[in-house]
């Protein structure tokens, strides 16, 4: 670490890792000139980092142009100029940190407003961006297509001993491949459109504030995924994470509850910002968003079960198939809110 801390001239008080997000690390370091978050980017999942870069890169310019007051967070530059650092096979880049506070679970319905104010405040922000001008950090993140074939392939050729045991979860996703259909049909639909889109917009991505004794979204973070794609991308990743009151790896299933209120207001705060660029169309497919999302998570959760954990890891056996299992489950819930 000392070699990076170098690079970007910091004298460090201190430093210590934050435990969130399952693909890269994140460090908070204490300098002599503030605090910054530093992070490693996964390049196994990640394969071309400077892609990461050059997008964050882009939009930053763009908004400092257009929307200097927008809270982004803007890279940080090495000594040298650089905003990545390549160094003994990793990859590392820096932002200050931003006054604020990560939530994992939500309380109110409240707090699911002002997050989904945020992540539409973020792309109505960009709405006048060529968003086709960014580059694809991860080709076919959200195609559900592509995840269900690898889904499949992970029945046919993953671990047998998992297939065996999970074969009630297998056959509960198969059953729901209409799911696939539908969303061909909705990109397919000349009403939608692709926009600059965060990708992963789970809760604990938004930074909340206190002001004047009112809970405030302040901005979105962990741009990594940030490139061309769906509203339902985006609205789906609230869905699944701000209505439950437990968090994706609860492996006790009778615990999870779903709240509507805070779908009312996801849906709300989203289109306080967002609702003059959405085609009718597109506002059809709200309810859509949180089914298309939640279903894929159990696919990609699953998948990776069978597959032995090559892309999520696991700290704990099966730690992928009770997420998998939670989602699952989140989908009924989901459904019964209809
Ligand atoms: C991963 O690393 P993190 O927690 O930001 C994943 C998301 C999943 C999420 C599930 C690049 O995000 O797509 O929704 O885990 N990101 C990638 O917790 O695969
Ligand atoms: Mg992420």
């Amino acid at each position: 670490m000392e070699s990076i801390f170098i690079q970007y001239g910091w004298e460090v008080n201190t430093y210590s890792q934050l435990h969130q997000g399952l693909i890269n690390s994140t460090y908070v370091v204490s300098t002599h000139k503030g605090e910054y978050i530093l992070q490693t980017v996964n390049h196994h999942i990640f394969k071309h980092p400077t892609f990461i870069d050059f997008n964050i890169n882009a939009i930053s310019a763009y908004l400092a142009k257009n929307a200097p007051d927008y809270l982004f967070t803007h890279l940080e530059k090495t000594t040298e100029g650089a905003t990545l650092i390549e160094w003994e096979g990793k990859y590392y880049r820096a932002f200050q940190k931003i006054d604020g506070y990560a939530l994992s679970i939500l309380e109110n319905e409240h707090q699911a407003f002002e997050a989904a104010k945020q992540f539409g405040l973020f792309t109505q922000m960009l709405s006048n961006f060529d968003a086709s001008t960014l580059k694809i950090t991860l080709p076919d993140f959200h195609n559900l297509s592509l995840r269900y074939h690898q889904f499949e392939q992970s029945v046919q050729q993953g671990n047998s001993q998992r297939i065996k045991a999970a074969k009630t979860a297998i056959s509960f996703l198969s059953s729901q491949q209409h799911y696939v259909d539908q969303y061909e049909k909705f990109i397919q639909h000349k009403e939608v459109k692709q926009r600059v889109t965060h990708h992963d917009t789970k809760i604990s991505n938004v930074l909340f504030k206190q002001m004047n004794g009112i809970e405030k979204g302040v901005c979105v973070i962990d741009l990594d995924t940030m490139m061309p794609g769906y509203f339902m991308s985006d609205i789906g990743d609230m869905c699944r994470t701000c209505l439950c009151n437990v968090s994706e790896e609860e492996a006790n299933l009778d615990l999870l509850k779903v709240d509507a209120l805070k779908w009312e207001a996801i849906q709300k705060g989203y289109l306080s910002e967002m609702q003059s660029e959405l085609s009718n169309f597109e506002l059809d497919h709200f309810f859509f968003a949180g089914q298309f999302m939640i279903y894929m998570q159990a696919l990609r959760f699953l998948t990776d079960h069978l597959n032995m954990d090559t892309y999520y890891g696991a700290k704990k056996e099966g730690q992928n198939y009770v997420r998998a299992l939670n989602q699952i489950r989140l989908l009924e819930l989901y459904n019964a809110l209809k």
